[in-house]
């Protein structure tokens, strides 16, 4: 088994992090003072977003220069420091490579948009404008208005699916693909354990076809990719892919495809129910995450893995999409993310159970697509209603590591959100959602079936409670969870029969659970 399979993940958002210099941004240097808190948790691996020098119109996902570090985050040297920190502890970083596009400032970039004959003029995507002006097609950006920006300097429009800063590369150029494996190899050669691919799915376009996502290039820029930087290593790969399918998810993932395993949002969109709208999403139902989350268990039992989790830093916090905020509810959901099938992927701060910002007010936000959306929005009061839901900000919270803050010495760059107990106070609380994640953790690192074992469903048609086996390394392992803040009606046969693991609750009894109770029990007779 690859050590990837076997590992649990942990995401940072660094400029939410930790502070190590008082000007209200997290940093590297503030990372490393808290890899023993990771250490202490017992992940193996953590995704960094991204800390390229950026002017951060995307907070880093618009990247102007991909082997220097940002000033607000530290030096390369710095970088250097996280990576053999991290490694004496036995924890790989993971970088994020943000390679759909650039920041308008990289220097490709700067060059391009002068000259039609720069070096790196078609190392982006440049069309004349429509017959009678205006843009060379329909397409819209993903952060609202068009994805084409014109250029006055040379007459001519250049594509960008996100911001106008950031540029999308032209991928059918050899000459780009081939410094974009440089610079992977050039990371590698830092001692990286790996890449998390930034929206992977979309490289591969035909903007004249306007076929966007999964394009027709995609997989020969993976196969190639492949060859060029990753095979024969052991570095993981996480593609990000908000359009992979049941059909598509097997052409990126091991053994067919060759990735080590894809985010995949099918159990995020289902949520938005019928409009597909993330600004007001369905009412939650457990029903429906589990199915979507079953599902793709089922595609990976037996070949290829997935990577599990339930929030990340563009989503809202999952006690809040998938719970009601409370304590109870993220330990529930945590004993989802770490027992099913695949790495699972904490994001920063769901282990304190962090829940949605709750600013109240508009003023509070920073994220550049919620203050398009705030613009856009038909009144005041509908617009902050969606970001007080939508927003990605609220997964972009400082963290809260004592009771006065301790995420700075400064006012943070954004708002804290309300109502989390601190890592402080939580550390010293043996109820508390923390002492559970790392009770869970152990559970799961000591566990051979939790980590590598079989996925079998139980129940799927309860309303409320997902429950299911974890088969491998001669165990049968079973898991209870109750997703709702009522009780609810368990048939006998699926906690009984063995002994317990772990209890989100005092007692248990085999025929109810209780609002929010997780069961984990090793199965003798079951
Ligand atoms: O996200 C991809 C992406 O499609 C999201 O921006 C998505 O459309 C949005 O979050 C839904 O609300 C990745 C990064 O994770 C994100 O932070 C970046 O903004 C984006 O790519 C551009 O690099
Ligand atoms: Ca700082």
């Amino acid at each position: 088994m690859p050590w990837w399979q076997k590992v649990c993940a942990y995401q940072i958002y660094p400029r939410s992090f930790m502070d190590s210099n008082g000007d209200g941004i997290g940093d590297i240097p503030g990372i490393i003072s808290r890899l023993d808190y990771l250490a202490d948790l017992g992940i193996g691996m953590i995704w960094l977003s991204p800390v390229y020098r950026s002017p951060m119109r995307d907070n880093g996902y618009d990247i102007a220069d991909y082997r220097d570090i940002a000033p607000e985050f530290g030096t390369l040297a710095d970088m250097d420091r996280l990576i053999a920190e991290a490694q004496a502890r036995r924890i790989g970083i993971v970088m994020d490579l943000v390679v759909n596009h650039t920041s308008d400032r990289h220097r490709w970039f700067e060059a391009a948009r002068s000259s039609r004959d720069a070096p790196t003029r078609d190392y982006y995507i440049w069309r004349d404008p429509a017959p009678g002006g205006g843009p060379p097609s329909g397409i819209q950006s993903f952060f609202g208005g068009p994805a084409w920006t014109h250029c006055p300097e040379t007459d001519q429009y250049y594509f960008h699916l996100f911001t106008p800063e950031q540029p999308d590369l032209n991928w059918r150029n050899p000459r780009l693909r081939a410094e974009i494996h440089d610079m992977m190899r050039w990371w590698v050669a830092r001692g990286i354990a790996g890449f998390r691919m930034d929206v992977i799915d979309l490289i591969g376009k035909d903007v004249d076809r306007a076929l966007i996502a999964e394009g027709p290039h995609l997989w020969t820029y993976l196969d190639e990719m492949h060859r060029e930087v990753l095979a024969g290593t052991d570095l993981v790969t996480i593609g990000e892919s908000w359009h992979a399918s049941l059909e598509t998810g097997p052409r990126y993932v091991a053994p067919k495809g060759l990735l080590s395993m894809i985010f995949q949002f099918n159990h995020i969109v289902a949520g938005w129910g019928e409009g597909r709208n993330k600004w007001a999403p369905a009412p939650f139902d457990p029903r429906v995450l589990k199915q979507a989350l079953f599902a793709w268990q089922a595609l990976f039992d037996e070949e290829g893995w997935n990577a599990i989790f339930l929030g990340n830093h563009d989503l809202p916090r999952m006690v809040s999409a998938f719970g009601d905020g409370s304590p109870a509810a993220a330990k529930a959901l945590a004993a989802v993310l770490l027992t099913l099938r695949g790495t699972p992927f904490i994001y920063q701060g769901d282990e304190i159970g962090t829940p949605n910002a709750g600013f109240g007010s508009a003023a509070q936000y920073r994220d550049v697509e919620t203050l398009n959306m705030l613009a856009d929005a038909p009144d005041a009061k509908s617009g902050l209603a969606a970001a007080e839901v939508g927003s990605r900000d609220n997964a972009r919270t400082p963290m809260r590591w004592s009771d006065k803050g301790g995420f700075s010495q400064a006012p943070p760059w954004i708002g804290f959100s309300a109502a989390t107990a601190s890592v402080e106070s939580q550390e010293a609380d043996s109820g508390s959602v923390l002492s559970f994640y790392k009770r869970l953790l152990a559970l799961r690192n000591g566990t051979e079936a939790l980590q590598t074992g079989r996925f079998e469903a139980l129940l799927d048609d309860h309303p409320t409670v997902l429950a299911f086996r974890r088969i491998g390394g001669g165990q049968t392992v079973s898991i209870a969870v109750n997703l709702a803040g009522t009780s609810a009606e368990l048939p006998v046969a699926v906690l009984s029969g063995g002994s317990l693991l772990l209890n989100t609750h005092e007692d248990i009894n085999p025929q109810c659970l209780l609002p929010y109770q997780a069961v984990i029990i090793a199965c003798h007779d079951c």
